[in-house]
């Protein structure tokens, strides 16, 4: 196995590039399909101050380590989300890489900060922990952006992750989901910019970019992930690719070209009609938001105790 550029031996091959990488090209490799989806999306202004939501997983810490090295002016924000032994070891995944790489790393602690975790969240709320979680993070990640005076939060999402979701809102036919499943949300009504450099990487080219560059990641996974669908429809997609190589590409870059631009309009709709929460002033379309709502009956509910399954996240 020789490497594409140099005819080095290999440590990589991606069968979607039908090519295989050295160390070395494959780290230029990434870095350059980063700088390439930046430039192509408008994500990221040289001078623009950069909040990354770091989970203390391969593709966040990846994505903060390809923004510092690019040169970009980047802090990590690690929301402590009370999910057992998970959310420990997961948090301190990301303290050592922001300590090692001599990072700004912002922490905030769901349980002590609020007074709830994830698990008792979801049970006070009837919602499935992923979906309980998912609010959580999306208000908090946002509430830090703006607090902050960042310019632009950036998140792991890569290749796979969109094409999995992609699929399920196809499924589906979640319209307004679709129009939003665009690698850049652009600032508006009290919401920060949010961009997914990593979308042209997949899971396993991360997971080889963290090893070869030395960033210890949490490898398990979140346990209470599991019986969500999205991973399903990573398996799915995992057999048409292995047969396809190429295919999560075309699909979720074709739906940008070809499909995304046509359901806009359900999520300029849902923007416009937003409210100001009367708790906390973020942008939501009730008069109390979901977080808010969601933290209320949450507050002083027990821990809930969980198995130690593991399966695959999601996100
Ligand atoms: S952390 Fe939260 Fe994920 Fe765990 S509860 Fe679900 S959404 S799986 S990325
Ligand atoms: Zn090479
Ligand atoms: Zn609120």
């Amino acid at each position: 196995m020789k490497c594409r550029v140099c005819r080095g031996p290999a440590v990589i091959d991606i069968r979607r590039h039908n090519a295989n990488f050295c160390k070395e090209h494959f780290l230029r490799l990434c870095r350059d399909q980063v700088t390439k989806t930046i430039a192509e999306f408008d994500m990221i202004a040289p001078t623009d101050r950069v909040l990354v939501a770091v989970s203390g997983g391969k593709d966040s810490l990846a994505v903060w380590d390809l923004l510092l090295d690019l040169g970009y002016d980047a802090d990590g924000l690690y929301l402590g989300l009370g999910i057992s032994d998970y959310s420990d070891t997961s948090g301190q995944f990301a303290k050592d890489y922001a300590a090692g790489r001599g990072a700004k790393l912002i922490e905030i602690d769901l349980p002590s900060e609020y007074g709830f975790d994830i698990p008792a969240g979801a049970k006070a709320v009837k919602r499935a922990p992923c979906s309980a979680c998912g609010l959580s993070k999306r208000h908090l990640f946002d509430k830090a952006a703006m607090d902050g005076g960042y310019d632009v939060v950036v998140t792991g999402h890569n290749l796979d992750d969109e094409a999995a979701v992609l699929f399920g809102n196809t499924l589906h036919w979640q319209t307004d989901y679709l129009g939003r499943q665009m690698p850049v949300l652009p600032a508006r009504n009290g919401f920060p910019k949010k961009v997914k450099p990593l979308v042209r990487l997949g899971e396993r080219e991360m997971a080889a970019y963290c090893v070869l560059q030395g960033i210890d990641y949490i490898v398990e996974e979140c346990p209470m992930a599991s019986g969500n669908k999205h991973i399903g429809y990573k398996e799915a997609l995992n057999a048409i690719e292995a047969t396809s190589p190429g295919t999560k590409h075309t699909f979720y870059f074709g739906f940008l070209a070809r499909a995304a631009e046509r359901f806009r309009d359900d999520v300029e709709a849902e923007r416009d009609a937003l409210l100001s929460c009367a708790r906390c002033g973020a942008p939501t379309s009730n008069e109390v938001c979901q977080f808010c709502r969601l933290s209320e009956r949450a507050a002083g509910a027990q821990p809930v105790k969980m198995s130690a399954t593991r399966t695959k996240s999601p996100a």
